[in-house]
């Protein structure tokens, strides 16, 4: 064990509305940083922030990052502390799927390999897919290899550019 904790998370940060008091996506995410650091999470690593066009019914353009956080909690347990920062970032839960928020916190990777249980997937099903989470995951954890296809992030990058 370390002093960082048991356990590594690769997660990825999106954000595509101004939150009032905190001011663009950009602060939005810079602040949730601080909020996790708060919640006794060990932030290892922080991307760069990226611009992304939307994917899904919002028009509004993301900035969208990835960090590696480090703690002693399981996955669920992980989640409900991300769900705590969403919600500390006026995230309310209901609505339409994929509709802009404030803040979304998503798990990636975990350092225990795969994990499914009914309101948690890791990998997440579709960071495969998206660009707007490889690359700035390629940033910090380039040799972190997905369970599921054996391929490094750095790997499943290069195969969507
Ligand atoms: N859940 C299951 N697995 C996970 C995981 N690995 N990490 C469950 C986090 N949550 C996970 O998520 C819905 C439920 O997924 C959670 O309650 C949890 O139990 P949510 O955050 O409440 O809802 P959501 O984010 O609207 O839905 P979803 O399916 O997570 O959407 P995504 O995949 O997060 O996509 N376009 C750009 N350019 N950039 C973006 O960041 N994001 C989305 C949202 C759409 N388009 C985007 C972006
Ligand atoms: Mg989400």
């Amino acid at each position: 064990m370390t002093e960082a904790g048991r356990h590594r998370y690769l997660i990825a940060l999106g954000s595509n509305r101004r939150l009032p008091g905190i001011g663009s996506p950009r602060a939005v995410l810079e602040a949730a940083i601080a909020a996790l650091a708060e919640e006794g999470w060990h932030i290892e690593a922080v991307s760069g922030w990226m611009a992304s066009a939307p994917v899904g019914p919002s028009l509004r353009r993301y900035t969208n990052g990835a960090a590696v956080i480090a703690g002693d909690l399981e996955p669920a347990e992980a989640l409900a502390s991300l769900q705590d920062v969403e919600r500390g970032f006026g995230r309310e839960r209901r609505g339409q799927r994929w509709r802009s928020r404030t803040l979304d916190l998503d798990i990636v990777l975990w350092s225990g390999g795969a994990w499914h249980a009914h309101d948690l997937s890791i990998p997440h099903p579709l960071f495969r897919e998206r660009d707007f989470v490889l690359r700035p995951a390629a940033e910090i954890a380039p040799d972190w290899r997905d369970p599921v296809t054996g391929h490094t992030v750095r790997q499943l990058a290069a195969r969507l550019s």
